[in-house]
């Protein structure tokens, strides 16, 4: 039996993450495993990540992870190397039934998960002045493109999304690793600079399927591409390194809802179909996933997308389509 690790993290993460587990127990067995992060543990035990959590997540087959605070940076990233991931997964679609800017959205960001401006390397050097260095590694941006190359398969095509005429050596090394990796595997690829690629995902969402993005430009574009769906509600993510993936909402804490059992717990369910197909559960992650669907086409919605119910009521309508 697969072992799943469940941290719930703060915020909405309390009440979407048992909203998917109730989804999960619907469909198979796990053995599960409960883990503490984020600000609340931080509060009570003066770290929010405790080495049993890191151990827990490293140890198990695939973690379910709702969202991190204040903390985020010392619980996400570290969690996300906990279970080796090199990749974030990011499914951004329109859904019928939910009101989108615009419908005709359906791409998938594979956003590089270790380094950029995320490697953490963050200076204060005087009161007047604070430093960011940016990484770029050949390795990570060719592993990062044969998962890519993998995930369209032969003859599929990407677009790799960086910002080369600025930042040449950064993201000059990137694309070029990207590009070669893609062109060796028979996989075509279309370049497009960031900052154009914002202006024209709104415009021509229709226009982009799959894009492999640097670490940061991954998180801010596929929140974009959130916005022309219909919110942060609605994207799952997963993040995935060779034997291991913990599965979480795209979206964060929700202070402004948190406690009020509103949240729409449609991208930790759609994150945890994500995590039973890893698993090698298809059919049941493919049956969530139709289930969410359903409810989001015909209701009942939460206040984000237009309705009234609870976070329990949309998680109670899905298990009832199973
Ligand atoms: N559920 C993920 C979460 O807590 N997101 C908030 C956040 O700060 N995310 C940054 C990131 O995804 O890198």
């Amino acid at each position: 039996m697969s072992r799943v690790c469940v941290v719930e993290g703060d915020g909405v993460g309390r009440e979407v993450v048992p909203a998917a587990v109730s989804v999960l127990d619907a469909v198979a067995d796990f053995e599960y495993v409960r883990a503490e992060a984020g600000d609340a543990v931080a509060e009570r035990t003066g770290t929010p990540l405790p080495d049993e959590t890191y151990d827990a997540v490293a140890a198990a087959d695939a973690t379910l992870f709702g969202a991190a605070g204040e903390t985020a940076a010392d619980v996400i990233l570290p969690l996300r190397e906990a279970v080796g991931s090199f990749v974030n997964v990011r499914p951004a679609r329109a859904y019928p039934g939910v009101d989108a800017l615009r419908p005709e959205t359906d791409v998938v960001f594979l956003r590089e998960n270790t380094e950029g401006v995320y490697a953490g390397h963050e200076d204060r050097l005087s009161a007047d002045l604070s430093t960011l260095t940016r990484v770029t590694t050949t390795s990570a941006s060719e592993r990062l493109a044969e998962y890519a190359c993998d995930y369209v398969g032969e003859g599929g095509r990407f677009h790799v999304a960086h910002k080369a005429n600025v930042m040449r050596e950064t993201d000059g090394r990137f694309r070029d690793a990207v590009v070669r990796i893609a062109d060796a595997r028979g996989v075509e690829t279309e370049e497009v600079l960031m900052d154009a690629f914002a202006t024209r995902l709104p415009l021509e969402p229709g226009a982009f399927d799959v894009v492999v993005c640097p670490n940061l430009a991954g998180d801010v574009l596929s929140d974009l591409a959130a916005g022309l769906v219909g919110g942060l509600g609605l994207l799952p993510s997963a993040n995935v390194g060779p034997d291991n993936a913990l599965f979480e909402p795209v979206h964060g804490t929700a202070p402004d809802i948190a406690g009020e059992g509103v949240a729409n717990p449609a991208a930790a369910i759609l994150s945890a179909a994500m995590l039973l197909e890893h698993l090698g559960y298809d059919d049941e992650g493919a049956a969530v996933r139709s289930a969410v669907e359903s409810v989001l086409a015909e209701g009942p919605h939460t206040p984000d997308v237009g309705g009234d119910a609870s976070t329990d009521e949309v998680a109670a309508a899905v298990v009832a389509r199973l």
